[in-house]
């Protein structure tokens, strides 16, 4: 265990012993000595060696659970006071304004043990009444516990991004910072955030603490110390800012981008060379420790990876997902870069439930640079979103034409391209039939309904709809919505051998509640030879924007250059389009 780990436990037993009405100068010599421990330089294994001399403000018995802690990992006190106390009274010290005192008489007085008992107590008004409590009181808990359900949630990395963006540009504009980054998993891209992590270097701390702590859109200040800071921004996202000096600042870069599953690996990796890893530095050392005279300095986290044999691992890269294999070998994929994408093969128009008509996409995309944009509207089935009949899609086709004629004309570049996504029906028919699907220039398929099948069923469906001759992209893989809806019950990966037998795309959705098919799947995918396209299913033109966030996923998922359809140009594009007829139809 390291210090902070130990102090943590050390003022968790202050507590405990709190909660259980014990001496209350007991639990303060816990809060204490967490507080010593933390304020002390020197590596801990020194300081609690066999015969190091006690030090001041560390009784006895607190001396000894530490070195416990040391050797093994774990306190036996801990445990015991732990397990002889419901769960949730612990959980309740998260409520802001309730600590040990309120949450024993909660538990003395009315047997609340849970969060959820407390909210019913509060509600039907049995907090207000209790001695030392009232009205206010019991409003203020209601509120803490709603604000906590939010700090508790998970957000779209969407989301996330909208809230960290602005500030990490403040931060990089300010005199006092040399650099700065998000860490953690925003900037692993991953698909949901628990919290979002600045790192900044500085060698005026309290600076950037204060100015940080001012950022507009922060709701509350959770924490605030001379080196970091906590603090929930709108929409109940929580914050942390680290700041730290620029010598330390690849070391906490790396640390702090995690994954932790990463980070074990690479710590391991820095022991079997006579190293050690941690958010300090990396140091000579067979010991922890964060002694500067035996730093191995690193500018960059670029050294990290050299110092440990290793080529550079992006950090979407970061999830111990074979990275070290490739690392190690140097054969790191050459990710996707988002620029690389020339268009989205997956859009709606306000001829079903899109906002815009196909004028406006087709001058909001061309002005983006981009190369094409299918529309690819619901086909009749889905009637919720306004679906096409084979009769209203005849009528959409020369309307298409005569925009890209009109383009021709003017010597523009820029085109749509006409489709359907087209939905999979129960049992893997398609909506429309195949003479229809062979007039247009990209076919989706899709699953919009009867998500509750077997697992079987479910993949026979799909499998049968991938079989398709006219079908080129299979759309939004699982159904999923992130942090709303499960994904249906499906065998993706004998999806993923359907789709490489067939020669059949599936699709990357970059919709921040899809990202479907899922990062964890693309390595597999690409071993098997199916290709990707990274498509926004926009419904708005603004949504053209999704094509990074899409490309953050495919880099996620090793996916390179070569992988991707939709960073082909519209030539080349269009030979691939017909590839899958010429062989199956
Ligand atoms: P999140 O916030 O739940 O979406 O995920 P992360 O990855 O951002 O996790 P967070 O914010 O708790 O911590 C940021 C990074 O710090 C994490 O990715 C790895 C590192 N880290 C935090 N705690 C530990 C730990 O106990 N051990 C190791 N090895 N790394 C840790
Ligand atoms: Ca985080
Ligand atoms: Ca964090
Ligand atoms: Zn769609």
């Amino acid at each position: 265990m390291n210090r902070d780990q130990i102090a943590e436990v050390l003022t968790e037993i202050a507590v405990l012993l709190e909660l259980k009405g014990e001496n209350p100068f007991k639990a303060r010599a816990y809060t204490n000595a967490a507080r010593t421990l933390q304020s002390l330089n020197r590596p801990l294994d020194e300081l609690f060696a066999p015969g190091a001399e006690h030090i001041k403000g560390i009784g006895e018995s607190i001396h000894d659970r530490i070195v416990e802690m040391l050797a093994k990992g774990k306190c036996a006190y801990y445990e015991e006071l732990k397990a002889s106390m419901p769960p949730g009274l612990l959980e309740m010290l998260n409520i802001p304004g309730l600590g040990p005192k309120k949450i024993k008489a909660l538990y003395e007085k009315l047997g609340v043990e849970t969060v959820d008992q407390l909210e019913k107590a509060c509600l039907a008004g049995k907090v207000a009444v209790l001695d030392g409590f009232g009205e206010k009181t019991q409003s203020k808990i209601v509120e803490g516990i709603k604000f906590r359900q939010q700090y508790a949630s998970r957000h779209l990395l969407s989301d996330a991004l909208a809230v960290a963006e602005p500030i990490l540009e403040n931060l990089r504009s300010h005199p006092d910072v040399i650099r700065c980054s998000t860490a953690g998993s925003l900037r692993r891209s991953k698909e949901v955030i628990g919290d979002i992590d600045f790192l900044v270097s500085s060698k005026n701390p309290a600076e950037i603490i204060a100015f940080f702590v001012n950022q507009p859109g922060i709701m509350n200040v959770t924490a605030k110390g001379e080196t970091k800071a906590s603090v929930f921004m709108g929409g109940g996202i929580q914050a942390d800012l680290r700041v730290v000096s620029d010598a330390e600042f690849p070391f906490a870069l790396a640390y702090f981008t995690g994954s932790k599953e990463h980070n074990i690996v690479m710590r391991q990796r820095a022991i079997q060379r006579g190293l050690r890893l941690n958010e300090y530095g990396l140091f000579k050392s067979d010991v922890e420790t964060r002694d500067p005279k035996l730093l191995v300095s690193c500018k960059t986290e670029e050294e990290i990876f050299q110092k440990l044999d290793l080529a550079y691992v992006p950090p979407e890269m970061r999830e111990d997902h074979g990275e070290f294999v490739a690392a190690e070998k140097n054969k790191m994929p050459r990710l996707i870069e988002w620029t690389e994408l020339k268009g989205s093969l997956h859009n709606h128009s306000n001829w079903s439930d899109g906002r815009e008509t196909l004028e406006e996409i087709a001058q909001h995309m061309q002005e983006l640079g981009l190369a094409y944009w299918a529309i690819t509207d619901h086909s009749k089935s889905s009637f919720q979103a306004n679906g096409l009949d084979p009769a209203r899609l005849r009528k959409q086709l020369p309307e298409i034409k005569k925009i890209n004629d009109k383009l021709a004309k003017d010597g523009d570049e820029f085109r749509l391209l006409t489709g359907s996504e087209v939905d999979i029906l129960n049992g893997g028919k398609l909506d429309f039939d195949n003479d229809l699907l062979a007039e247009l220039d990209v076919v989706v398929a899709s699953v919009h309904q009867g998500f509750t099948q077997s697992e079987e069923e479910m993949t026979k469906r799909i499998i049968k709809a991938v079989e398709n001759p006219y079908v080129h992209i299979l759309g939004h893989m699982t159904g999923r919505l992130l942090l709303e809806r499960e994904p249906y019950k499906l065998n993706q990966h004998a999806v993923i051998d359907a789709c490489a037998a067939t020669g059949t795309w599936i699709e990357l959705n970059s919709n921040p509640y899809r990202f479907d098919m899922d990062w964890r799947l693309w390595q597999y995918a690409k071993e098997k030879g199916v290709k990707c396209v990274i498509n926004c299913d926009a419904h708005k033109n603004e949504h053209a924007g999704f094509l990074r966030l899409g490309a953050g996923m495919a880099r996620k998922g090793w996916l390179e250059k070569s992988d991707i359809i939709n960073t082909l140009p519209l030539k080349a594009l269009l030979v691939e389009l017909k590839k899958k007829r010429q062989k199956l139809a």
